[in-house]
């Protein structure tokens, strides 16, 4: 790992903590965020199987339902919307800057979280620092870039699927190599793929398996889009009813949208996405288009978060407040 000395010694002491907490451990509960993202799966996914082919008793739980775009994974049946088990060694919460994060668990399961010692494995900027174990590095690409530092020293029990798992997460998180890169970034996808990491099967289900109902929906949002200060930021709104127009569920729609199509028009400082859930909320995408330009400020005013580069939010304002919000925030570094 490429930081400096000290935070180097910080990290590995605490890597050498969070190996210690799984070594002596025998009943461990991984979860990710709400919503889960594709790193938040795989980060949680291959810490699953990896305590698992340890001989522990392990769970994981996502409060949301699993999007079908992670199925091709096969793994999806493994993960509860519940937590069935009572006593844990340790709480493992990947990819989640606040504790918050994991959904309802927290409220429905106090004592669980109250009197257990919980690992957070992070990337994001402005994490809380709410473990009682700490591995956060926001220069990482993502939590599975990290997960597969901590992992390394043990690669005779990294199997293909946790590989698999592992560099899922990697191409999720920095669109297929193309944000957030580092020179570890590629240290490690390198070594997934020594191991045996399925990138090919990652790759067309990822970037080559589009529906054409979604393209349809992409045309609308193009026909319709909304620019602001003469075209320096772009994006588009999906109410509920074009969702049923198209018939897409809005939890289905994938970040291709904004991460391929909307962040893709020259001239653009950053796009958005404002998208129309079935609760009636609206969901705030943010992503900066190139450097200099922090969309995280955004998402913060709506108590949202993320990347200087790629942000978000959930509120209840209307889009005539979001796109003012949008419009009026100094997002220049
Ligand atoms: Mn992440």
């Amino acid at each position: 790992m490429l930081l400096k000395y000290t935070e180097m010694d910080k990290t590995q002491q605490e890597m050498q903590k969070i190996q210690e907490v799984i070594k002596k451990g025998q009943n461990f509960l991984v979860m990710g965020h709400r919503n889960v993202d594709g790193d938040a799966y795989g980060s949680s996914m291959a810490l699953y199987f990896y305590l698992q082919g340890l001989g522990k008793t392990v769970e994981v739980a996502n409060s949301f339902p699993i999007t079908p775009l992670f199925y091709f994974l096969g793994v999806h049946d493994e993960v509860h919307t519940e937590i069935i088990g009572k006593n844990f060694d340790a709480i493992f919460v990947c990819d989640c800057g606040e504790l918050a994060l994991v959904g309802k668990y927290l409220e429905q399961y106090p004592d669980i979280f109250r009197n257990t010692p919980i690992v957070n494995i992070d990337h994001h900027n402005g994490n809380k620092m709410f473990g009682t174990y700490n591995l956060i590095d926001t220069e990482a690409s993502s939590t599975c870039e990290i997960l597969s530092d901590l992992l390394e020293s043990d690669e005779k029990n990294i199997t293909s699927k946790i590989a698999t798992l592992l560099l899922f997460g990697i191409i999720r998180d920095t669109n297929c190599f193309k944000n957030s890169l580092r020179p570890n970034t590629f240290a490690v996808t390198s070594n997934l793929l020594a191991l045996s990491a399925e990138y090919e099967k990652i790759i067309f289900h990822s970037y080559k398996s589009e529906k054409l109902n979604y393209l349809k929906l992409y045309g609308y949002v193009l026909e319709n889009l909304i620019s602001l200060k003469w075209d320096t930021i772009v994006g588009g709104y999906v109410s509920q009813t074009i969702f049923e127009r198209y018939g897409i569920p809005e939890s289905e729609l994938g970040p291709q949208l904004i991460n391929e199509v909307l962040s893709s028009i020259e001239g653009a400082d950053f796009a958005f996405l404002i998208k129309e859930t079935e609760s009636g909320e609206r969901k705030l995408s943010f992503r900066a288009r190139r450097d200099g330009f922090d969309v995280s400020r955004i998402a913060r005013h709506f108590g949202g978060g993320g990347h200087i580069q790629s942000a978000g939010a959930y509120t209840s304002e209307s889009v005539e407040e979001i796109l003012k919000v949008i419009e009026e925030t100094d997002v220049r570094m």
